[in-house]
C-alpha cells in the first residue's frame, strides 16, 4: 500500500474512500500532509508516521460490500450465463462483480481441458480458486459452469466456507426436453446424433444439487423472475441491500 501511495497510484476503492486516499497519497508523497519537508520521505524513520491501518475502514461486511461467491450449476443452455450477466448488470452499480463463465474460462484458464470427469473437476477447481481470490478482495464472484459433479461443487463450497467467504448455490433448472427444443448452440442436436461425446444430460451425467440455496426454473420463469428470486436469497443472507430485490421484483 505504501509503495502504491508513494508512486501516486490509486488505491482500490474497497480500501478506503477516495478523499481519504487523496490525503494518504499526499502524505506519502510529501505534499503538505506529512512532515512538511516536501521530500516525499515523510514516513521515514523518526517522522510522525501516519498509520494506514488507523484510517482504513474495517473490512466491510454484509450488505455494505462483502465479497461472496454465487455459484450457478445446471445443464448447458439452462440460462446460467444469461442470469450471471443480468446479475452482474444489476449488482455492478453497487460493487465490483466478475462472471466466471464456463465457455470463456475454457478459452483461457482451462484451454486444453476436455469433458472427462477429471478435466471437468479440474475446471471447476480452477474456477473455484479464482472465485475465492476475487471474493476475498470484496468482489462478487459469479461462477457459471455446468459443474455437473456434486463432489467438485462441494469442494468449492467447503473451501469458500473455510475462508469465511459466503457461498450461494443456484440451480439453473430446465427440463431436458425444453433444452433440446431450444438448443441455442445446436449442441444437443449433435450430442443426440452422437457427433459430440460425453455431452452432459445426454451421454454424460449431471448430478443435481441436493440442497441448493435457490432453484430457478428457467424454462418457466422470465429472466427477471429468476433474478428476483436470487436477489431475494442474497438479501435474506444480508449480502445485498434490502432495496435491491424489490426493485427487480417490480420489473418482473
Ligand atoms: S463443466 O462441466 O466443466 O462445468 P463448462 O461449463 O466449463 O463445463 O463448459 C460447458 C460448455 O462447453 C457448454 O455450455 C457447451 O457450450 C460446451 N461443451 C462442449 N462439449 C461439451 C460436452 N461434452 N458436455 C457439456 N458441454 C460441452
Amino acid at each position: 500500500v505504501r509503495e502504491l501511495l508513494e508512486s501516486g497510484g490509486e488505491l482500490p476503492r474497497q480500501f478506503t474512500r477516495p478523499e481519504i486516499a487523496t490525503i494518504l497519497r499526499d502524505h506519502y508523497r510529501g505534499n503538505g500532509h506529512g512532515n512538511g519537508n516536501g521530500n516525499g520521505n515523510s514516513h521515514g524513520k523518526g517522522s510522525a508516521q501516519l498509520s494506514v491501518a488507523a484510517v482504513l475502514p474495517p473490512r466491510e461486511t454484509g450488505a455494505s460490500g462483502e465479497g461472496f461467491i454465487l455459484w450457478f450449476t445446471g445443464l448447458s443452455g439452462a440460462g446460467k450465463s444469461t442470469l450471471a450477466t443480468a446479475l452482474r448488470v444489476r449488482l455492478s452499480a453497487e460493487r465490483p462483480v466478475e462472471v466466471l463463465d464456463g465457455d470463456e474460462i475454457r478459452t483461457f484458464l482451462s484451454a486444453g481441458l476436455g469433458f472427462s470427469k477429471e478435466d471437468r473437476d479440474t475446471n471447476i477447481r480452477r474456477i473455484g480458486y479464482v472465485a475465492r481470490i476475487l471474493a476475498r478482495n470484496g468482489v462478487v464472484a459469479i461462477g457459471a459452469a455446468i459443474s455437473p459433479y456434486r463432489d467438485a461443487r462441494r469442494e468449492v463450497h467447503r473451501l469458500a466456507v473455510k475462508e469465511g467467504i459466503p457461498f450461494l448455490e443456484v440451480y439453473a433448472h430446465a427440463e431436458l426436453d425444453a433444452l433440446i427444443e431450444r438448443d441455442v448452440k445446436g449442441l444437443y442436436k449433435k450430442a443426440i446424433a452422437g457427433t459430440i461425446d460425453h455431452f452432459t444430460g445426454i451421454s454424460d451425467p449431471y448430478e443435481p444439487p441436493e440442497y441448493p440455496d435457490v432453484i430457478v426454473e428457467t424454462d418457466r420463469e422470465s429472466v427477471e423472475e429468476s433474478i428476483a428470486k436470487i436477489l431475494a436469497a442474497l438479501c435474506d443472507r444480508g449480502l445485498v441491500e434490502s432495496g435491491t430485490a424489490p426493485a427487480i421484483a417490480a420489473m418482473a
